[in-house]
């Protein structure tokens, strides 16, 4: 069996946060690895730009930018897919308004959730499509 990806990301941050739901959501393996001094160096060997995510792939690669790490592993693993089954389906905003929810991955529709907590759970749930990203993480993000 291959070697799990590994995801450089931080709790707080909505970006990693994205693409850890993406693996969740896929049921792809990964080791989810706080970035902080300790794994500093590690970091360094993979990541071009000094953000978060960073994943490495098994084959020992470092992608960075979180729609293209999903646009990339979306063409590895099309399913399950991200795309809701039917695009005119309601925008799920709709019915959870108090919520910052895309139902499709790259979008930049981000923006605070009430709480972390229940953001994360959300995540946890993962119904199709869903990407529930929470901010500001107090990181710089861009
Ligand atoms: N376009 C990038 C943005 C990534 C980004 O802004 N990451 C922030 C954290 S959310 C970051 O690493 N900022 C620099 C830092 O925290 O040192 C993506 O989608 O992955």
């Amino acid at each position: 069996m291959s070697q799990p990806y590994r995801i450089f990301g931080a709790e707080l941050s909505p970006y990693s946060v994205k693409v850890r739901s993406y693996f969740r959501y896929k049921g792809l393996r990964y080791h989810w690895i706080i970035r902080s001094a300790a794994v500093q160096e590690d970091y360094n060997k993979y990541a071009k730009l000094p953000i978060i995510p960073l994943v490495v792939t098994p084959q020992d690669q470092g992608i960075q930018d979180s729609t293209p790490i999903i646009e990339h592993l979306e063409s590895l693993y099309p399913e399950p897919s991200i795309h809701p089954a039917d695009p005119a389906a309601p925008h799920p905003r709709k019915s959870l308004p108090p919520l910052n929810i895309v139902n499709r991955v790259g979008s930049d529709d981000v923006f605070a959730p009430q709480t972390q907590a229940f953001a994360e759970r959300l995540e946890t749930l993962s119904p199709e499509g869903l990407i529930i990203q929470a901010a500001p993480c107090g990181c710089s993000c861009r």
